[in-house]
């Protein structure tokens, strides 16, 4: 394993955007490491305003920083509102990668999303395969933004000669998932529909698109454990893939979840809803070659996301 370079041990952190699945992962990870965990709410902050960002690091002077805020979404949330998700996500990393070198922040960790790749960049899809073509336009404006967080990072390394790496994370599920119907991503979208159709005894659930994309799935738990083991170990210019190593098509990702829930119906297809892109493999062997892998199996995985669902989200009355 990669010795480390940058210790924890005695540090102020920041984990930015812990009311998140990603931040939320980060505070129970970090629980284990001997360094003192700081967050501020939404209601004493607003990320997207560079003075509030500025005057509130200033005054908690963390020295490390997680950037885990952002405006995310699943497909339907990203091609809806281009607007929020270009300018709150570039506002965002703007303020806190600006203010982390303005106040003397010794390490920050920068997260993007392998939707950064171009939509038909060859896989499984390595580092270098960023900006070699264009990008799918269901995300495209989540992506643009993140394609500049990674750049921020690596401007500021190169002028200031500061420790600013990032992470980029495949598709994520696990406890603390947004289970909306409209704006969630698929795992958690599919767990709700799949649950209620047992609970209500419905013999088919929907499912949009063609079924036949495939992705790639890493509990938030096994990312949140990669993310210190980085933040502790790597140091770069380079981005860093994490994924799990384990594709599946949606149409198995249903038959998966309906395993894990006791569901026994049908599926059905909405082919009028977008299938995004065709597939979204990314290639972990960096991190692997660094010594770190995931710990979970997607069934291990699913099953924990799932009973978080049902004792956290589910409605009452339905299990
Ligand atoms: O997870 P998802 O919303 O995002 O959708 P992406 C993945 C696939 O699942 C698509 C299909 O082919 C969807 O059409 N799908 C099937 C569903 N049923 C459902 C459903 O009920 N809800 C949802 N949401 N999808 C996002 C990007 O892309 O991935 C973001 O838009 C980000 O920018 C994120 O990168 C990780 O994998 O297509």
């Amino acid at each position: 394993m990669t010795d480390e370079l940058f210790s924890l041990s005695g540090k102020r952190v920041w984990v930015a955007g812990h009311r998140g699945m990603v931040g939320s992962a980060l505070i129970r990870r970090l629980a284990a490491e001997d360094c003192e965990v700081v967050t501020v709410g939404r209601a004493t902050v607003d990320l997207t305003r560079q003075a509030e960002v500025e005057a509130w690091m200033a005054d908690a002077k963390p020295d490390a920083v997680f950037l885990a805020a952002a405006k995310v979404g699943g497909i339907l949330a990203n091609a809806t509102y281009a607007a929020d998700f270009i300018y709150d996500n570039l506002m965002i990393e703007a303020n806190i990668i600006h203010g982390a070198h303005r106040t003397g922040v010794q390490k920050l960790m920068f997260l993007g999303s392998s939707c950064i790749y171009p939509k038909l960049a060859d896989q499984p899809m390595r580092e270098e395969a960023l900006l070699t073509g264009p990008l799918e336009p269901t995300n495209q404006w989540y992506a643009v933004a993140k394609i500049a967080g990674i750049k921020l990072c690596q401007a500021y390394r190169e002028q200031h000669g500061c420790d600013f790496i990032s992470a980029m994370p495949t598709n994520l599920y696990g406890p603390g998932d947004n289970f909306d119907l409209v704006t969630s991503h698929v795992a958690a979208a599919l767990m709700v529909k799949i649950h209620r159709a047992k609970v209500a005894g419905a013999d088919s659930v929907e499912i949009w698109g063609t079924g036949s994309p495939l992705r790639e799935f890493l509990h938030v738990d096994d990312l949140a454990d990669a993310l210190v083991f980085l933040m502790t170990r790597y140091s770069g210019a380079d981005h860093v893939n994490v994924g799990s190593g384990v594709e599946i098509t949606i149409k198995d990702l249903a038959h998966l979840l309906a395993r894990v829930i006791g569901y026994d119906g049908g599926f059905h297809f909405d082919a009028s809803k977008p299938d995004g892109t065709p597939r979204k493999l990314i290639d972990s062997s960096r991190l692997a070659a660094m010594g770190w892998s995931a710990a979970r199996s997607p069934e291990a995985g699913f099953a924990d996301a799932y009973a978080w669902y049902v004792a956290n989200a589910a409605e009452k009355g339905d299990d």
